[in-house]
């Protein structure tokens, strides 16, 4: 720490230099023009903890199944925690793995990494040893913050191979029984002296989130302390919020919907409390939501389906949320219809990604914005271009490919070279990879509509096929309940067309469902060659649907 001997300080700085190494900064122009807007403070992230503690010290800050605490608590202990971590040997700029299941303590063991001025890396707790590996690898973790077990699994086991594998990983803290390892109690339980933490470069990054990865092993994503500051309190501005609103995290919390979009963070910039479950079913959700009065939540489109159906059977409704934000994935008018009408009369979209920009739909906006949009940037220095395949600016309101750049947008993945040369133009926008269009008049001007992915396209013989213009008409087959299409490998046409759907009851033919896209006015060369029936369809570690497992399961067959 910075009051540390001359020794320390050195190593300190030499942990600071490796953190800088393959993280690329805003640059400084536009940095200058995001302090003067009022929206970068240059104050560490973990300020937003402190400040609600100063404001509000007895409101409570969060709340589990089991426990709760106030702001003043929260703060309290995040110090000790942080001191702790210091004590046992954690350096400011250091890298430690976070994965822990949806409670209190994912937030306790957040704030306390964020005192000792470590840089969590954010993982979900649906990650495994392919995932964590690469985020230690690339990210050159010492540590990791885990659970014994959850959901059947041991995550100790998980941890003793990748302790094996990477030799750096040396702080392995349990919570829970710790087996080989340390006990989180080690760190909480700390009675030693609290040093000042120490002061915090803020336009270095404050955690790293990993990326929504559709391709390969997701990347790693750095989110300055001014940067995700910002993102928090402007989120939680945009929906309204205050002290008496309540937010339910029902998503892995390590992921930025649930976690600053407004989320956790966004809750705190208002004084209102988090209530964290990790049983996202109907049934446990709508009794915390009622017991809480839960005004607030966000929800993947899955999920948010399952809820608004479960309003006809469940007997506890979820009658006091205020705001149900629904985003993830594509979202087809009539699901979102279906869900605010079933749900929640205020079901709002959201369009987000862990690189930063955040589109969505207001409290307030006229309904068919809300059911037909993904919704509108939440600042005012989001920049958005919408390009065709050579780069080109399209005309105004036609589709492209989504670049953004903004005061709360990635300038590069932390230590990928090869990737930032693909995914960012020269100058430093994003290419999101998502094939939208903006209106420009009408009520929705101004608004985004997400047409699918750019890259998520069959060649089948000479033809490209967009699958997200497959799954439209797919959905709206009576009997289906859920679809994908993938592309296969095939030996005459290069990639053949599979249906991966759900039905609702029993499946119907090939034949019989070509019938009907053949009537709906199909081309020919974009119906489905070969139609897999699943019972469901695989998810990823947030719940959206996981094309890589799909084409997985069907070309072992
Ligand atoms: C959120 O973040 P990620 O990083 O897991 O995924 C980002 C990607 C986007 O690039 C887009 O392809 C897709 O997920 N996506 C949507 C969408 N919301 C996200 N595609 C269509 N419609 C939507 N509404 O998913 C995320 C982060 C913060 C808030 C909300 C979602």
């Amino acid at each position: 720490m910075s009051t540390g001997t001359p020794n320390t300080q050195h190593a300190v700085d030499n942990e600071i230099d490796d953190l800088r190494t393959g993280f690329v900064p805003f640059p400084a122009d536009r940095a200058e023009t995001y302090r003067q807007a009022g929206y970068w403070t240059d104050q560490p992230l973990d300020t937003l903890l402190s400040e609600a503690a100063a404001r509000w010290p007895q409101r409570t800050a969060i709340a589990d199944a089991g426990t709760s605490y106030t702001f003043a608590e929260l703060d309290a202990l995040a110090d000790r925690v942080g001191a702790g971590l210091t004590a046992q040997g954690i350096a400011p700029g250091d890298r430690i793995l976070l994965q822990l299941p949806n409670s209190c303590r994912f937030a306790v063991a957040l704030f306390g990494l964020l005192r000792a001025r470590a840089v969590p890396v954010m993982c979900l707790t649906g990650h495994r040893t392919a995932e964590l590996g690469h985020f230690a690898e690339v990210s050159g973790a010492v540590g990791m913050v885990i659970t014994d077990r959850a959901g059947g699994f041991d995550f100790r086991d998980m941890a003793g191979r990748l302790v094996a594998e990477h030799p750096r990983l040396t702080h392995i803290l349990v919570d829970g029984e710790p087996g080989d390892f340390r006990p989180w109690s080690a760190v909480t339980d700390y009675a030693g002296p609290l040093p000042e933490p120490a002061p915090v470069d803020a336009t270095l990054p404050a955690l790293l989130l990993v990326s929504g990865g559709t391709t390969g092993l997701p990347k790693l994503i750095p989110r300055t302390h001014n940067d995700y500051r910002y993102n928090a309190i402007a989120c939680a501005q945009a929906y309204g919020m205050t002290g008496d609103d309540v937010c339910l995290v029902a998503l892995p919390a390590g992921h930025n919907f649930p976690l600053a979009c407004p989320g956790l963070l966004g809750s705190m910039t208002v004084g209102a409390t988090t209530v964290f479950t990790d049983d996202p079913s109907p049934e446990a959700a709508f009794a915390l939501i009622d017991k809480y009065q839960v005004t607030l939540t966000g929800l993947v489109n899955a999920l948010a389906k399952l809820w608004a159906q479960a309003c006809d059977w469940e007997p506890v409704l979820p009658t006091s949320l205020r705001v149900v934000q629904v985003g993830g994935s594509r979202m087809m008018p009539d699901e979102a219809r279906f869900i605010r009408e079933n749900l929640s009369p205020g079901t709002q979209q959201i369009f987000g990604m862990a690189e930063g920009m955040l589109n969505f739909t207001r409290p307030g906006d006229p309904i068919d914005v809300v059911d037909n949009v993904q919704g509108r940037p939440m600042s005012p220095h989001d920049e958005m271009r919408v390009v065709d395949e050579n780069g080109i600016e399209v005309a105004p309101g036609e589709e492209g490919e989504l670049l953004v750049r903004g005061p709360y947008t990635l300038n590069g993945y932390y230590r990928a070279d090869e990737a930032n040369a693909r995914s960012f133009s020269p100058d430093g926008f994003y290419r999101s990879g998502d094939r939208v269009r903006i209106f420009t008049e009408g009520p929705r001007a101004g608004y985004v509509e997400v047409t699918g992915r750019i890259k998520d396209v069959i060649h089948r013989g000479g033809e490209t096929v967009s699958a997200s213009d497959l799954e439209e008409h797919l959905h709206t087959h009576p009997k289906i309940a859920a679809a994908a299409a993938v592309a296969l490998p095939d030996e005459y046409l290069g990639e053949k067309i599979c249906a991966a759907v759900v039905f609702k009851g029993p499946p119907i033919t090939l034949a019989e469902l070509n019938g009907f896209l053949d009537e709906r006015g199909v081309s020919a060369h974009t119906k489905p060659d070969l139609l897999a029936p699943m019972p469901s369809l695989p998810k990823t570690a947030v719940g959206k649907v996981d094309k890589k497992q799909i084409i997985a399961a069907l070309v072992d067959k």
